[in-house]
């Protein structure tokens, strides 16, 4: 007898991708015990999952060992490989920046010329000195660039930031942004037609949790008077719903508002005379 197809999906073993890739397939619904073995079968889902290094999941994905994987842009743009990318994931947020030493009076991008620049994503430095007609020693280090300037081995870096703690502890400053990054879906670019259909039921479950992930409910009370003020400040997904209360005059609006201006939202809902706020989670959306 054949054996069932599943969808084999490379993540990161260790490091900063490998939680958060776990806890995405966890709210889709997909459990995967993570044994420190290099494969696991998923529950909830026709899953296999190989746990790589993500310097490796591009290639692995384009050489079809695996159909799909998640990994930083970053490395899908450094490694070159061939691999489509089906859906930007919402975590693993970085950027690829230029940095030198704090005391440089930085004047632009002009500084690098003659320089020795330390990284580990020659790649997409080298293309971008050459797209800005600049020539700099490229010095490929694979761990802790940020310390190469004050060892005397370079006078800049090019290296992910995040949150520039980094930078900061090591006497570097952040003076160009290269690439902003986050960790992509990618795909094999010649599925066949069974696990094709598997990648599109995972995607399905994806959008359904990052839509959610990005959204949340609200319920409020507000006086009738004020219901038009308040549904233009929160339209809803379709449109809001509204039940009036026991007190009469005043009813309950429910809505959807999204969580990059949900602040702004509560404040305008204030001054719109909405009270009793109350925000609650979304478990999935779905389209
Ligand atoms: O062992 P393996 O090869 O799998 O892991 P790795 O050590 O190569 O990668 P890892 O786990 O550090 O990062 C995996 C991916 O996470 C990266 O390819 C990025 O897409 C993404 N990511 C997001 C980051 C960061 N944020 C990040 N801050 N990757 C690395 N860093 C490092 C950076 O290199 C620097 O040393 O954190 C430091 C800077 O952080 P801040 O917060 O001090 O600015
Ligand atoms: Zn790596």
């Amino acid at each position: 007898m054949e054996a069932p197809v599943a969808l084999k999906l490379a993540i990161q073993k260790s490091g900063r991708l490998a939680e958060a890739s776990l806890r995405l397939l966890d709210d889709c619904g997909i459990r995967v015990t993570a044994t420190g073995k290099l494969k696991a079968q998923a529950a909830g889902f026709p899953l296999e999952v190989l746990f790589l290094r993500d310097d490796d999941i591009p290639q692995y994905v384009s050489d079809g060992v695996a159909d799909i994987g998640m990994v930083g842009e970053n490395e899908i743009i450094e490694r070159g490989k061939d691999v489509s990318s089906v859906r930007p994931l919402g975590f693993g947020r970085c950027r690829l920046s230029l940095a030198v030493r704090e005391h440089v009076a930085y004047s632009g991008l002009g500084y690098f010329q003659g320089k020795r620049i330390a990284t580990s994503y020659t790649g997409i430095l080298e293309r971008f000195l050459a797209q800005e007609g600049l020539t700099a020693e490229i010095h490929e280090i694979s761990g802790s660039v940020e310390i190469a300037p004050s060892v005397g081995m370079a006078d800049a870096i090019f290296d992910i930031v995040s949150t520039g703690s980094t930078l900061l502890l090591n006497g570097l400053k952040e003076v160009h942004t290269v690439l902003r990054s986050e960790a992509h879906l990618i795909a094999h670019p010649h599925l066949g037609p069974a696990q094709q259909a598997l990648l599109e039921q995972l995607a399905f479950r994806i959008d359904a949790v990052s839509r959610a992930r990005n959204s949340k409910y609200i319920l409020l009370n507000a006086p009738n008077d004020r219901l038009e003020a308040i549904i233009r400040i929160i339209p809803g997904v379709k449109s809001p719903t509204i039940v009036p209360l026991a007190q009469s005059g005043w009813s309950s609006v429910h809505s959807v508002v999204s969580e990059d201006d949900f602040w702004a939202v509560i404040g305008d809902l204030k001054t719109a005379g909405a009270e009793g706020i109350l925000i609650v989670p979304i478990e999935k959306m779905i389209g």
